[in-house]
C-alpha cells in the first residue's frame, strides 16, 4: 500500500520518475538517477521543501512501494502492459507526438488509447491528491498528464496547480485534427499557470481556447466558467534550459579533455569534425543532416578522408512504426556514406544507435568543430545549449534549426531551415570555414546567455509565475513576475 498518511508541501507529476530500475549481478534491484537537468533542476528546488516526485517507474504491472532515491521520495504510479501500449506508445506518441510536432509523420486516431489516456490521467491525479500536503504546490510535466490538471482540482480545490509543456503547442489548425481537443483544453484549464518554450505556444494554446471552447482571452489570462472551477488561468512563455554550471565544470576536468582529444585522434585527426546528438527521432531532422551532408561529400565541397560526422542516435520509441523506419533510412544513408566515402582509419560517418555517460558526451561536444542540430521542430532542444555549456574554449560552431525553441533565444549560432537542403548545405561550409574569431564572437554571445538563463532560473521563474498567478489574492505579485520575465527577455 502507498503511504497515503504522509504528504507533501511540494510535488511533481511527469509520467517517468527520474530512476531506472538496474538489477545487480547479486539479483539485487538498484534505483540509478537518469541523467539530465530537469532532475536537477527539481533537486534545486526541492532542496529545503518538503518534496515528492509522482511517475511511472518504467516497468509494467505493480508498482514498487515508494521510496528514495536521488535525494528525493518517489512514489511510482503502476502501467500495465496493455496501457503502456495504448496510453504511452499509442496516444502520447503516435497520436500527440505528431500533431505536436506538425504533423511530420501522419497522426493514429484510437478512441481506446484515448480512454486509456483519461483512466491514467485519472491515476496519476488521485495519486496527487493522495500525498498532497493541503494548499500544497503541485507542477505536473509535459504532453503525456494533459487532463491531469483538471481532474486534480476537482479533487482538490485547494492546491496550487502548474503544467509545463516541454514539446510545442501546435497551432489550430493541427491541433483542431484531434477528436479530443476539447476534453485536452478542459484538462489543461485546470491549472492555475500553464508554461510553454515559446511565447508562439502560449499563444496557440490561448488560440485554441478561443476556437475551441469559445473563450475569451484577456492578454494571457483565461477566465473558467464557475462549470469548471471558477478560476483564471495564465498561459506564458518560461523557456527551459541546462545545468550550466555542471556542464560547464564537466568539460573542464582533465579526463574529459583527453578524452576529446583522443576522440579526433582514433578519427585520424580530421580537419572538420561534425557532430549530431538525438533520440532517434523523425522529428530531429537526421535525415536531412544526412543527406545535405552526402550531397557534400559527392559534390567535393568536402573530403570524405578528411572530415567525420559523428551520429549519435539513442534508441527510442523503438516499437512504433514511424520509428522502426527512420532507423532503416538513417542506416542505409549511413551504409551508403561510408562505402562511398571513408579511407581506412578515416571514416566519412561514425554512427552510434547507442546511449552515452554525461563524461562521453561532455568529450565529444569538446570534440566537434561543428554541432549540427537540424530539428524540423523541437520544444526547445537541450542537446544545443548543452554543447554551448561545454564550450568553455569558446571554440567549436553550433548550427540550429530555426524551428527549435532554441532558436528563439540562441541567435548567434548559424541559423538553418533544414528543409532547405542548399541553404543547410552553404550554412555548414560555412560554420565550418568560420574564422577562430568569428566562433569565438558567437560562442561567448551563446554562453553568457545559457549562463545566465541555466535550468534552475528556469525553474525558479515557472515557480514564481505560479505562485503568482491570477487568482491568488496578491496581483501585485503577478505584476512583478511579469516585469521580471520581461527584463530576463530584454536581456
Ligand atoms: C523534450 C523535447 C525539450 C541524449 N542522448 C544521450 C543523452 N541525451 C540527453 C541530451 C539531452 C536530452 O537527452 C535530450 O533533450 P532534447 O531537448 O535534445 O530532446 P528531447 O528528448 O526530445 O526532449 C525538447 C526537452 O524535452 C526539455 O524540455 O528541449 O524539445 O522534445 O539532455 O544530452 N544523455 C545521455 N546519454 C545519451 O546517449 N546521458
Amino acid at each position: 500500500m502507498a503511504d497515503t498518511a504522509v504528504r507533501y508541501d511540494f510535488v511533481i507529476a511527469a509520467n517517468r520518475l527520474p530512476v531506472d530500475r538496474v538489477v545487480g549481478e547479486d539479483g539485487q534491484v538498484e534505483w540509478h538517477r537518469s541523467p539530465g537537468g530537469l532532475v536537477t533542476a527539481m533537486e534545486s528546488v526541492m532542496s529545503g521543501r518538503d518534496g515528492v516526485w509522482v511517475g511511472w517507474a518504467g516497468e509494467p504491472g505493480e508498482a514498487p512501494e515508494p521510496f528514495d532515491e536521488a535525494g528525493m521520495r518517489l512514489h511510482p504510479v503502476p502501467l500495465s502492459e496493455d496501457e503502456i501500449e495504448g496510453y504511452y506508445e499509442g496516444f502520447c506518441n503516435d497520436t500527440l507526438w505528431p500533431i505536436y510536432h506538425d504533423v511530420i509523420v501522419p497522426a493514429q486516431f484510437h478512441r481506446k488509447w484515448w480512454n486509456q489516456y483519461r483512466e491514467v490521467n485519472e491515476r496519476f491525479a488521485r495519486t496527487l491528491a493522495e500525498v498532497a500536503e493541503q494548499g500544497a504546490t503541485v507542477w505536473v510535466h509535459d504532453y503525456q498528464l494533459q487532463l491531469v490538471p483538471a481532474f486534480l482540482r476537482q479533487l482538490r480545490p485547494d492546491l496550487r496547480i502548474g503544467w509545463f509543456d516541454h514539446i510545442p503547442f501546435p497551432p489550430v489548425e493541427l491541433f483542431g485534427q484531434l477528436p479530443w481537443r476539447q476534453g485536452i483544453l478542459e484538462g489543461l484549464l485546470g491549472a492555475d499557470f500553464l508554461g510553454f518554450q515559446r511565447p508562439g505556444d502560449a499563444e496557440n494554446f490561448l488560440r485554441a481556447c478561443r476556437r475551441y471552447l469559445g473563450m475569451t482571452v484577456k492578454g494571457d489570462v483565461i477566465h473558467v466558467g464557475k462549470a469548471t472551477g471558477g478560476h483564471d488561468v495564465r498561459a506564458a512563455a518560461v523557456p527551459i534550459s541546462v545545468d550550466f554550471a555542471s556542464m560547464d565544470e564537466l568539460s573542464r576536468r582533465p579526463e574529459v579533455k583527453k578524452r576529446a582529444k583522443e576522440i579526433r585522434e582514433s578519427l585520424g585527426n580530421p580537419s572538420a569534425l561534425l557532430l549530431g546528438i538525438d533520440r532517434l527521432d523523425y522529428t530531429k531532422g537526421i535525415r536531412h543532416r544526412l543527406k545535405a551532408y552526402e550531397e557534400l561529400l559527392k559534390d567535393g565541397s568536402l573530403d570524405g578522408a578528411d572530415t567525420t560526422f559523428i551520429q549519435i542516435a539513442t534508441p527510442s520509441r523503438e516499437r512504433i512504426d514511424a520509428y522502426i523506419d527512420l532507423r532503416e533510412h538513417v542506416e542505409g544513408a549511413v551504409g551508403r556514406i561510408n562505402g562511398n566515402y571513408s579511407a581506412i582509419g578515416s571514416p566519412a560517418m561514425e554512427y552510434l544507435h547507442q546511449g552515452y555517460g554525461r563524461e562521453e558526451l561532455a568529450a565529444l561536444f569538446l570534440a566537434a568543430d561543428v554541432m549540427v542540430v537540424t530539428p524540423l521542430r523541437d520544444g526547445m532542444n537541450l542537446v544545443a545549449k548543452e554543447y554551448i555549456a561545454c564550450r568553455h574554449d569558446n571554440g567549436g560552431a553550433l548550427l540550429l534549426s530555426e524551428f527549435t525553441g532554441a532558436a528563439e533565444e540562441l541567435r548567434e549560432a548559424f541559423m538553418v531551415n533544414p528543409h532547405d537542403i542548399i541553404g543547410l548545405k552553404r550554412t555548414i561550409m560555412d560554420a565550418i570555414n568560420a574564422s577562430p574569431q568569428e566562433r569565438s564572437r558567437r560562442m561567448r554571445a551563446l554562453r553568457r546567455r545559457v549562463r545566465r538563463h541555466d535550468v534552475q532560473h528556469w525553474a525558479q521563474a515557472f515557480l514564481a509565475a505560479l505562485e503568482a498567478a491570477p487568482d491568488k489574492p496578491s496581483r501585485q505579485g503577478q505584476q512583478t513576475t511579469r516585469d521580471a520575465e520581461r527584463r530576463s527577455q530584454e536581456d
